[in-house]
C-alpha cells in the first residue's frame, strides 16, 4: 500500500504512478463514487497481511485453524450473491449486432447514465482500492494490464492471488494509456441493483452490486475472456475458457493440451490430474486451470499463457480421490468462500474426505446437522489459492512465449449421445465439435440445474461478441498457424440405461489423454466412424483399470437416435445465430447427416 498509518492500512495513498492517463482515470473514478479514502496496492505481503488483518477486524475474513490450514481464511458472501449473473451481464457495443444473439446488450451511453447513478456517491464512508495488474506472465507479448478499482477488501485480497498484483503492473505499464479499466462497487449487494458491464471499444469494465468472484475479480472473466475474446479477433489471438497442461511421458517429452469445458464440469480436476499406477514415469503438469490466451508463433505453432496466477476453483466434490493436487493446493494460504466450518475451525463440503461431520457451521453461518435435508457448503462454494501451492505447477508457467498446444480438447456433461473421445477430421469440423458443444447445467451461473444447453466453446457466457463472427474467427486462425493443433471432444459423464457413470474418470482420464497425444503426434490408428476419429481398442490402454470392457464400449458407442435429435438440437442453436453463422459450419452438420445416413462400421 501506498501508506499506512498505525493499523497498516488506512490513509489516502499517495498515487504509487505518474501515469496521466491513469491518475486522470482514477480522479473521475473517486469523484463519482466519493471514497472516504484511496489506497494504492503496491501487491506486497506486508500489504496482505494487514488487508487480512483488517479483514478479520471487520468480520469479512474468519480465521481458519492455523494448524491444519496455516493461512486460510473462510469468506462468507451475501446468500443472495453466490455465482455468476448471466441475467444482469452485459455487452455494451455501439449496435446490438456486434454483441450478438447470445449476448444482452445495452447501448453504451445508457449504461453509462444507468450505472454512473448507482456509482454516484456508491463509496461514501469506503475506501477505495486501485488495483493495478498483469494478466500473464510480466513481460510476455501476449500479457495484458488491468486496473481495478474496486471498495472490496475481498477482491483485493483475491486479485493477489489471481493475478500478478500491484507495483509488476505499474512499472510495466509506465505512460501507456494501454490498460483496462475496471470500477467494481459492492453498493448494497442488490439484485436488483446488479450489472456487470463491459465496454470493448473503451477496453473497460463496469460492476456493481456484487460482491461473487465471476462477477468482480475483473481480470478473470470480464477482461480475460469478455473483453479478452473481442481483443483477440481485433488483434489476431484467442482468448479460450480453457485449462493447459502439459504432459510428460517417460522419456521426458512434453505435449501441451488445451481444453474447454463448460463451468465446474471438472476442468481444474483435469488440470491437475494424477496419471494411475499404469502410467509411471507419466506426469501431468498444470499451466492453467481456467483461461488461455493463444496466439501463433513464428515456428507456424499455437502457443498459449495462462493469463492468472491462481486458482477460483469449486469446492464440493474436491477430495483427495478427485484431485488431491488441489487438497495440497488449498491446505495453505487459501481463501474459501461459502463452504462449511468445523467445531475446530476447519471447512468442509459436500463431497469432501472422510465422514461427514456430525456439527458443522453452515455456509450461511447457521447451525447444522449431520442428516440435515440442506447442503452444508453451498454447491458452488469456492477456493481462491495461488498458483505456486500447486506441487505440480508446470515450470514453464511463466515463460514468455508459453506453451506450444498440440492438441484441443472439448468437454460437456453429457448423460447421454456423446462418445467418451472422438477426434475430428479436421480443424473446421473440430471447430464445429466446438461450436456445438452441449452441457447439461450446473451450479456455477444462477438458473435451473441439469438441463442440456448449448456452450460452443465453454465460451457462451463469456464471448465478448457476436458468436457467429466468433466461430469465423476460429476459422480464420487456421491461416495463421501451419502446425494445427489436432481438435478433440471428449465426454466423462456418460451414463448406462441403469444411471451409472460409464467411465470412471478423474485419474483414469489419462488414458484418454495418452490416445489424444498419441493422435496429436500421428503415431497410434484409430477408427473412422460417422463422429470422427475413435480409439481403437488395441490403440486405448486400458490394462490394469477396473472398468469392464464393456462399459467402456457402451461410453463410446454412437446410437443413431439420438444424434439424429442432437443434430435437430444442433439446427435449432444454429438458427438463433443464422445472421452470422460461417457457411462451413452449416455444411459440416449437413455432412454429419449425411454420414450418420450410411451404415458405417463402427469397430471390428
Ligand atoms: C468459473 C466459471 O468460475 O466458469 O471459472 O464459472
Ligand atoms: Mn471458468
Amino acid at each position: 500500500m501506498s501508506s499506512a498509518t498505525s493499523n497498516g492500512v488506512s490513509g489516502v495513498g499517495a498515487p504509487l504512478s505518474r501515469n496521466p492517463q491513469l491518475l486522470a482515470w482514477i480522479g473521475e473514478c473517486a469523484r463519482l463514487t466519493k471514497p472516504d479514502r484511496v489506497v494504492w496496492c503496491d501487491g506486497s505481503l506486508a500489504e496482505k497481511e494487514a488487508l487480512t488483518r483488517e479483514g478479520v477486524a471487520l468480520g469479512i475474513l474468519i480465521p481458519l485453524n492455523p494448524q491444519k490450514l496455516p493461512g486460510c481464511y473462510l469468506h462468507r458472501s451475501n446468500p443472495n450473491d453466490v455465482a455468476r449473473v448471466e441475467h444482469f451481464t452485459f455487452i455494451c457495443t455501439k449496435t446490438k449486432d456486434e454483441a450478438g444473439p447470445t449476448n444482452n446488450w445495452m447501448e453504451p451511453r445508457e449504461a453509462t447514465r444507468k450505472l454512473g447513478a448507482l456509482f454516484d456517491g456508491a463509496m461514501r464512508g469506503r475506501t477505495m482500492y486501485v488495483v493495478p495488474y498483469v494478466m500473464g506472465p510480466p513481460g510476455s507479448p501476449m500479457a495484458k494490464i488491468g486496473v481495478e478499482i474496486t471498495d472490496s477488501l475481498y477482491v483485493v485480497l483475491n486479485m493477489g492471488m489471481m493475478t500478478r498484483m500491484g507495483r509488476v503492473a505499474l512499472e510495466l505499464l509506465g505512460d501507456s494509456n494501454d490498460f483496462n479499466r475496471g470500477l467494481h462497487s459492492m453498493l448494497d449487494v442488490d439484485p436488483e441493483r446488479r450489472f456487470i458491464c463491459h465496454f470493448p471499444d473503451d477496453n473497460a469494465v463496469w460492476s456493481v452490486g456484487s460482491g461473487y468472484g465471476g462477477n468482480v475479480l475483473l481480470g478473470k472473466k470480464c477482461l480475460a475472456l469478455r473483453i479478452g475474446s473481442y481483443l483477440g479477433r481485433r488483434e489476431g489471438w484467442m482468448a479460450e475458457h480453457m485449462m493447459i497442461v502439459g504432459v510428460e511421458d517417460p522419456h521426458g517429452e512434453t505435449t501441451y493440451v488445451a481444453a474447454a469445458f463448460p463451468s465446474a464440469c471438472g476442468k481444474t480436476n483435469f488440470a491437475m490430474l494424477i496419471p494411475p499406477r499404469r502410467f509411471e514415469g507419466w506426469k501431468v503438469w498444470t499451466v492453467g486451470d481456467d483461461i488461455c490466451w493463444m496466439r501463433p508463433g513464428p515456428d507456424g505453432r499455437l502457443w498459449a499463457i495462462n493469463p492468472e496466477a491462481g486458482y477460483f476453483g469449486v469446492a464440493p466434490g474436491t477430495n483427495h480421490a478427485t484431485n488431491p493436487t488441489a487438497m495440497r493446493t488449498i491446505s495453505k494460504d487459501t481463501i474459501y468462500t461459502n463452504v462449511a466450518m468445523t467445531p475446530d475451525g476447519d471447512v468442509w463440503w459436500e463431497g469432501k474426505d472422510g465422514e461427514v461431520p456430525e456439527e458443522l457451521v453452515d455456509w450461511q453461518g447457521r447451525p447444522w446437522k449431520k442428516g440435515s435435508p440442506e447442503k452444508a457448503a453451498h454447491p458452488n462454494s469456492r477456493f481462491t489459492a495461488p498458483m505456486v501451492n500447486n506441487p505440480h505447477l508446470s515450470p514453464h508457467v511463466n515463460d514468455p512465449e508459453g506453451v506450444p498446444i498440440a492438441a484441443i480438447v472439448f468437454g460437456g456433461r453429457r448423460s447421454t449421445t456423446v462418445p467418451l473421445v472422438v477426434q475430428a477430421f479436421n480443424w473446421v469440423h473440430g471447430v464445429y465439435m466446438g461450436a456445438t458443444l452441449g452441457s447439461e447445467t450446473t451450479a456455477a451461473a444462477t438458473g435451473q440445474v441439469g438441463v442440456v444447453r448449448r456452450d460452443p466453446m465453454a465460451m457462451l457466457p463469456f464471448c465478448g461478441y457476436d458468436m457467429g463472427r466468433y466461430f469465423d474467427h476460429w476459422l480464420d486462425m487456421s491461416t495463421s498457424i501451419r502446425d494445427l493443433p489436432k481438435i478433440f471432444q471428449v465426454n466423462w459423464f456418460r451414463k448406462g440405461a441403469d444411471g451409472r457413470f460409464l467411465w470412471p474418470g478423474f485419474g483414469e482420464n489419462m488414458r484418454v489423454l495418452k490416445w489424444i497425444i498419441d493422435r496429436a503426434h500421428r503415431r497410434t490408428g484409430g477408427w473412422e466412424t460417422q463422429l470422427g476419429w475413435v480409439p481403437h481398442q488395441a490403440e486405448f490402454d486400458l490394462s490394469g483399470m477396473s472398468v469392464s470392457l464393456e462399459d467402456v464400449d457402451e461410453a463410446e458407442s454412437i446410437d443413431r437416435a439420438s444424434w439424429k435429435r442432437e443434430l435437430d438440437d444442433h439446427e435449432e442453436f444454429f438458427q438463433k445465430l443464422a445472421a452470422t453463422m460461417p457457411r462451413e459450419l452449416v455444411l459440416q452438420r449437413e455432412l454429419l447427416i449425411a454420414r450418420l445416413d450410411r451404415d458405417m462400421r463402427l469397430k471390428p
